[in-house]
């Protein structure tokens, strides 16, 4: 005969029938041709490819009606693609048949094709509140987060899909061709809820990101754990403390504003995470504690460290009534934090005054013989304290016509006067203060 059929095979990732720069020309693959020629004589012949992925069946008969059946015997690490007869759209096939005649048989392609990937990649989401890598108690496997690959197989296709997260926080692909020499990249989209956290790949030590690129070769993928950790708190909490003679929670003419007071916030927050926090007030007597995170049912606690000189008075919790206490508990929540108010008061006073009432006949001011001890005689002191408190107290004078004051706090500029009521028996003598 002097007909002949010729082609090639080649690997055809895009299967576009043509041989692009990632497409690969096979080379001794088997072809056969089996048919009946027409004189009826049986065809079986076999041949390979050469490196140009060229094959070629020569001193042929043509053959009968039937066509000769041109087979390619598919290779080991691919899959059969489609195949082209002349100028044919192509069909997936390793089989050509073609009547062999009197008109040039038309050329020959088959190609093939990436076989389905068997790699995967996996891994889980989850909150992560003290960043540690393992999932605590406190922490939260996230459910519905999306997480994407993208990179380029190694036969140079795309990779982009996108998976989400189940109930226990995990996502895998599955079913992936080994990457390029850059690797693939696995973005894992942030929640809403928190801000991205650690990622750690296999056993690596945890950076901040959301991003992981891994090389998927023939070992196990490592897996891949994204940690998502919580954000910057929004919340805060403030007040003020002052010094409140009349412990009405105003500021009045005779309060003052304290200073350089240490306040301190203590208590867990909504994810578990300790808060302990110091601040000092201003010189208006204000303190804020910012950037704090929701507290836990269970409050924050807000404590002022008393002065030295005052002590603790009435705390205002928003328009709460007052009680008598330097520590607050507050709920911080959705809505703003109530302003609290810590006031002092003065200390109880430790001044004295006391004295004598007598009846002293010679005016010598000296208790004689023949003077008297006033009993029952009405003491008052009046006045102002330095704090501008209103001071009037009475005593009566005992037995021996003494009286005494205590527990009094320093006077004003002005001082305190003490007036003795005039007894009905006598009049009025002289006083005297101290030894004059
Ligand atoms: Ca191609
Ligand atoms: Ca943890
Ligand atoms: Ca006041
Ligand atoms: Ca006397």
């Amino acid at each position: 005969g002097e007909k002949s059929i010729a082609g090639k095979v080649f690997f055809d990732v895009d299967q576009d029938g043509v041989v692009d720069s990632n497409d690969a020309l096979l080379k001794d693959i088997a072809v056969t041709i089996t048919g009946t020629d027409k004189f009826g004589q049986t065809v079986n012949t076999t041949t390979t490819t050469n490196a140009k992925g060229e094959f070629s069946f020569i001193g042929l008969i043509e053959s009968n009606a039937d066509g000769y059946t041109i087979t390619q015997t598919p290779s080991a690490i691919y899959q059969k693609g489609n195949r082209y007869i002349g100028t044919e759209a192509g069909a997936i096939s390793n089989v050509a048949k073609v009547v062999v005649g009197t008109d040039p048989t038309p050329a020959i392609r088959f190609t093939e094709k990436p076989k389905a990937g068997d790699k995967s990649v996996s891994g889980k989401v989850f909150f992560d509140v003290d960043q540690d890598g393992v999932v605590d108690q406190n922490d939260a496997l996230l459910k519905d987060i999306t997480v994407t690959i993208t990179g380029t197989d190694k036969f140079g296709q795309i990779v982009n899909t996108t998976t989400t997260t189940n109930a226990k926080g995990e996502f895998s692909f599955t079913g992936l061709i080994e990457s390029n020499a850059d690797g693939y990249t696995i973005t894992q989209a942030p929640s809403t809820d928190y801000q991205t956290g650690n990622r750690y790949i296999g056993i690596d030590s945890g950076v901040v990101s959301n991003v992981v690129n891994v090389v998927v070769g023939t070992d196990p993928t490592p897996a891949i754990r994204f940690t998502e950790k919580p954000k910057a708190g929004d919340k805060s909490v403030s007040g003020k403390v002052f010094f409140d003679v009349d412990q009405d929670g105003l500021v009045d003419s005779n309060d003052a504003l304290l200073k350089d007071i240490t306040v301190t916030i203590t208590g867990t927050d909504k994810y578990g995470q300790a808060v302990n926090q110091s601040v000092t007030t201003n010189a208006k007597g204000e303190f804020s504690f910012t950037g704090l995170i929701e507290s836990n049912a269970d409050d924050y606690t807000i404590t002022q460290t008393p002065s030295a000189i005052y002590q603790t008075g009435n705390r205002y919790i928003g328009t709460e009534t007052g009680v008598v206490s330097n520590v607050v508990n507050v709920v911080v929540g959705t809505d703003p934090t109530p302003a609290i108010r810590f006031t002092e008061k003065p200390k109880a006073g430790d001044k004295p005054i006391s004295g004598t009432v007598f009846f002293d006949v010679d005016q010598d001011g000296v208790v004689d013989s023949n003077d008297a001890l006033l009993k029952d005689i009405t003491v008052t002191i009046s006045g102002t304290d330095k704090y501008g408190q209103a001071i009037n107290q009475s005593v009566t004078t005992n037995a021996n016509g003494e009286f005494s004051f205590t527990g009094l706090i320093e006077s004003n500029a002005d001082g305190y006067t003490i007036t003795q009521t005039p007894s009905t028996s006598y009049q009025t003598g002289n006083r005297y203060i101290g030894a004059g």
